[in-house]
This record gives C-alpha cells, sequence and structure tokens, in this order.
C-alpha cells in the first residue's frame, strides 16, 4: 500500500463504498465523509442515528444494552430485574466493567448480582407477566430493597407483557419504588434509543422524589459519566478537593437517593451528551437548573472543566481552591506525558466507540502527540458530529418516533433559575456557554475520516490502507484487529484497566498507549494479506 502520507482520505472513502450495492453505497457515502468545513465554518452534513442495512455486520448494541447496560446498570441499589431468557441479563451483567463504592459493607450493592426472569418457551406462548410478579416478589423477601426496576427484553415486547401493569401493582403491594422500562432490543436503530427510554423513565418515576438541600454552597450535578474502570472515583476527588458538592451522578458510582435528590443541583456537567442529554434538558426544563458540556478525559479537559464548572459559582475562593488543585495535579502529569509524547510523537490512532468516546479521546492522544485519523460513532446522532446547533434540521423518522418524547414544563412549586438573566449574560460575554456542544467533526483537523456506524468489513480495510499504530473499539473488534497486527485499545471496558478520566487517568491512559504503540511484537503478526506462506511455521526441536 502507498506510505502514510500518500494516502488520499477520498480514495479511501471511494475504496470503502466502492464493494456495496447502489442503494446501500449512496447511504454509506452520507455516513463516511473526509471532513472538511463548509464555507460558513460548520461541519457537513453526517447521516447518522439511521438503520443499519441488514447483512452488514455492525457494531452497534441494542435498546435494552443502552436502557439496562449503560444507564441503569451502573446503579449499585436498584434490583434491575431483566424479563427474558437469560442471555440478555447475563451479557449486560457488569461486574468487570462499571464500578461501585458503597461506603460500607451493611449499604446494599446489588451489581455483583444478575437478575432475571429467566423466560422459558412456556412463558413466550402463555405469557411471563406471571414469573415478572413472583421474580419481583423473591427478590423483595430475600434483600428488601428501595427500588426495583424490570427491563423488557424482544420478546416481551413480541408477546405484549404489560411489565408496567406489572410494575404498578407490585408497588402498591410492596409500598417500595417499582417501575418498569419498554426497552425491547428492537425499539430503536442502536443502544441510543435506550439511552431515551431510560432518561424518561428516570424523570417519570424517579427525579425530584426528595427535596431536602444537603449541605454544600457549590453544588453540581455529573451527568453522563458511569465510573468505567472508576473513572467516577477520581472525579469525584477533584471536585471534592475543590469544594464543590457532587449532588449527583447519572449513573457512576450512583444511588436511588441521589438520583431522587438530583434536582437541589445548582449546575450540571454533561460528560457524555449522547447518553444523557434528555436528563439534562428535563432538569433544565422543570427546575430551573442550566448545563454546561464538560470532558474529564484528558489533563487539559479536565483543568478546563473544573474552571468552567468553578467560574459558574463566581466565587473567589473557589476559584483559588480550583487553580490549587489544577496546579498540583499538572504537576504530576507533565513530566510523564513529556516523556512519553517523546516516543509516541507522530504516531496514529484511529477510535471508533459509542457515541461520545470517539470524540473525548482524541484529547488525550494530542497530549502525548498523536493524531487520530479516523474516528466515528456507532450510534451517535448528528448533534454529537456536527454539533447541538443542528437540533432543528435534525430528521425525526419513524425510528426515532417510536421513542416517547416527554412534555416537561417548570415545576410550579419546585422551578428555581439558578442564574439571574444578567447573571448568565455577564457569563455568556466572558465566553461561557450554556447548553452547548460543538460536537466532534470541527475538532478534528480536516481530510480527517469521519466513518458512522463503521462494519467490519470498513474496519479490515481501514487497517490495510493505513496500518495504525493503535485502534481503539470494542470487544467484538479486539482481536480481529491485533491478529491484523494492529493493537487495539478497548475504550468500552478500558481492557479491565483505567481509571482514565482526570489527571491521574491521563497518565494511567499515557502508560498503556505508550506500552502498545511502542512494543515490537506487533511487528512480528504477518497480516493475513501479507501472507505467502503458512500462517505459523514450527519444527521438532532436536532437528
Ligand atoms: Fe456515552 Fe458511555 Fe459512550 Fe454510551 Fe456505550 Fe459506554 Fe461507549 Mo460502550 S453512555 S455513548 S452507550 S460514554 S457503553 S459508558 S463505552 S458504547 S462511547
Amino acid at each position: 500500500m502507498a506510505s502514510q502520507e500518500s494516502i488520499q482520505p477520498a480514495e479511501v472513502r471511494q475504496e470503502l463504498i466502492k464493494v456495496y450495492p447502489p442503494k446501500v453505497a449512496r447511504k454509506r457515502a452520507q455516513q463516511i465523509l473526509v471532513n472538511e468545513r463548509q464555507e460558513d465554518g460548520t461541519a457537513l452534513t453526517i447521516a447518522a442515528n439511521v438503520r443499519t442495512t441488514p447483512g452488514i455486520i455492525t457494531q452497534r448494541g441494542c435498546t435494552y444494552a443502552g436502557c439496562k447496560g449503560v444507564v441503569l446498570g451502573p446503579t449499585r441499589d436498584i434490583v434491575n430485574i431483566t424479563h427474558g431468557p437469560i442471555g440478555c441479563g447475563f451479557y449486560s451483567w457488569l461486574t468487570r466493567r462499571n464500578q461501585t463504592r458503597p461506603p460500607t459493607n451493611e449499604h446494599d450493592n446489588f451489581m455483583t448480582y444478575c437478575f432475571s426472569t429467566d423466560m422459558q418457551e412456556e412463558n413466550i406462548v402463555f405469557g411471563g407477566e406471571k414469573k415478572l410478579r413472583a421474580a419481583i416478589q423473591e427478590a423483595y423477601d430475600l434483600f428488601h430493597p428501595k427500588a426495583i426496576a424490570v427491563f423488557a427484553t424482544c420478546p416481551v415486547g413480541l408477546i405484549g407483557d404489560d411489565i408496567h401493569a406489572v410494575a404498578r401493582e407490585m408497588k402498591e403491594k410492596l409500598g417500595i419504588n417499582v417501575f418498569a422500562f419498554s426497552c425491547e432490543g428492537y425499539k430503536g436503530v442502536s443502544q441510543s434509543a435506550g439511552h431515551h427510554i431510560a432518561n424518561n423513565q428516570l424523570f417519570k418515576h424517579v427525579v425530584g422524589r426528595n427535596d431536602e438541600v444537603g449541605p454544600g454552597r457549590f453544588r453540581f450535578g455529573l451527568l453522563g459519566e458511569y465510573n468505567i474502570g472508576g473513572d467516577a472515583f477520581v472525579i469525584d476527588d477533584l471536585l471534592e478537593r475543590c469544594g464543590i458538592t457532587l449532588v449527583a451522578t447519572f449513573s457512576g458510582n450512583s444511588t436511588i437517593d441521589k438520583f431522587e435528590n438530583a434536582h437541589t443541583a445548582d449546575l450540571n456537567g454533561v460528560m457524555c451528551h449522547r447518553s444523557i442529554n434528555y436528563v439534562a434538558d428535563m432538569l433544565e426544563k422543570r427546575y430551573g437548573i442550566p448545563w454546561i458540556k464538560v470532558n474529564f478525559i484528558g489533563a487539559e479537559a479536565s483543568a478546563k472543566s473544573l474552571r468552567k464548572i468553578a467560574q459558574f459559582y463566581g466565587d473567589e475562593g473557589l476559584a483559588q481552591q480550583t487553580e490549587q488543585v489544577i496546579a498540583e495535579e499538572t504537576a504530576k502529569v507533565v513530566g510523564i506525558r513529556d516523556e512519553i509524547r517523546a516516543r509516541c510523537r507522530g504516531k496514529r490512532a484511529m477510535l471508533f466507540v459509542g457515541g461520545s468516546r470517539a470524540h473525548h479521546y482524541q484529547d488525550l492522544f494530542r497530549e502525548i502527540g498523536m493524531e487520530t485519523v479516523a474516528a466515528g460513532y456507532e450510534f451517535a446522532h448528528r448533534d454529537d458530529y456536527e454539533g447541538r446547533h443542528v437540533l432543528p434540521t435534525i430528521k425525526v423518522d419513524a425510528d426515532s418516533r417510536n421513542i416517547e418524547e416527554l412534555k416537561v414544563e417548570p415545576d410550579p412549586e419546585k422551578y428555581r433559575p439558578r442564574v439571574s438573566g444578567e447573571a448568565a449574560r455577564r457569563l455568556e460575554s466572558a465566553g461561557y456557554r450554556f447548553k452547548d456542544y460543538d460536537g466532534m467533526m470541527l475538532d478534528m483537523p480536516e481530510k480527517t475520516l469521519i466513518v458512522d456506524d463503521i462494519s467490519h468489513y470498513e474496519t479490515e480495510r481501514l487497517i490495510e490502507i493505513y496500518r495504525p499504530d493503535v485502534f481503539c473499539a470494542g470487544i467484538k473488534e479486539k482481536f480481529a484487529i491485533e491478529k491484523m497486527g494492529v493493537p487495539s485499545k478497548q475504550l468500552h471496558s478500558y481492557d479491565y484497566g483505567g481509571p482514565y478520566a482526570g489527571f491521574r487517568g491521563a497518565v494511567n491512559f499515557y502508560r498503556d498507549i505508550d506500552r502498545m504503540v511502542n512494543t515490537r511484537i506487533w511487528s512480528m503478526i504477518r497480516p493475513p494479506w501479507d501472507q505467502t506462506g503458512p500462517a505459523l511455521e514450527a519444527s521438532y526441536g532436536n532437528e
């Protein structure tokens, strides 16, 4: 293949598309773009959040995964019951991914359990409501939890079990909060639909139930942080040292009490815009809490986010304390970063992850001098690519209409604007931006490749053409990529490493990437297209 410098992204794009039948090729042509700015400075239009063409091997997950696995999964004291065949519950059992830290062993922590109704053929034929009722009762008798949540899987929707009626009935009977999610896997084109369903039900059944305003002058809510590899522990510690009180996180290291109290924060910071922007907007509309986009992936991004949060409260002491924490933490990062940058500079990464990490992790690579030559989300929407200014122009199709859009009004008693119009204007004129996100594409250099919902075939072609130094993806792709002689870093589970958030996390990430891109082992693997003889050869030791 041509040398790296002579690779023409426009030709690569054609190369990826040309194998498809004409109709599919036309569709993929709108999802595979060479990044460039339009005349008015905005990003190109990408076709995102659309159905994957059957037959193409996608890396996407299902709606149930987005609802149960992602949003509710990290909450430790809700008994999350999967109503369905056992596989769905088992594969969304997150004990090695999300972490949680109950204050004592006496506190509830159900994350180590996998609750499922284990539906059998008989239940599919005759209905599963009876079994669900019994499962809720059994969970209650065993654990006496504060809340039980029920998640529907595909067969439940197909046979029409009324999980909400069962939840209502059991809520009344047991006197605890029982609520259900119609998050059947097929409900949307990806896990993204599951986020929305999760956000809606949390808002309907949980948020706002406890009005007690706890201590802390600078009360903050973190949205879209799921404590993968202990990230939330690092962020929580940073906020605390700055003097910022974390009221609730959706939903890393969270509890149901925190959700119920989330409306008492004065500012929300959105990490993963894709999965939680609905809660951010609803908290603003109903309770008057403004939100800003934050990012704790990358040392510089973390410093910027802490400053942004502190700036909102307009307190001199808080600003000073925050600067001190940033200075202490930065001092621990720079030496290692510079040493690693000397070894990693100029190397190339590709990032194909979910709905926010493909963007956020580019900062970490930049810090060690590495460039991201191609990136894409599995299931993000146009706003995550192009910025929120495109929201009014996003076409609402049948798949999006399938998901309920909650009508949220200001709460007559609890709505309280957190900043006066004047204060907001002052902040905005100093460059502060509420409720805004620029998306991934404007943050990437021109001539990089943007691929939405990348297929397995396209992954292989990109690797053959570019030979990147590292390819960030998930478990489905990892070993196929590594067999091609390119190291793959899982950014969903962190390969069970991490944390990667904050300053401490950045150092962990630099070190892990340094090891991956600078080991010689990958050069010893011959990729399949480069093999003339057998893949492996051996001889007897005594010959
Ligand atoms: Fe948000 Fe996430 Fe992600 Fe996501 Fe996910 Fe995830 Fe992800 Mo895997 S909520 S969009 S649905 S940051 S599970 S914790 S790593 S694909 S980039």
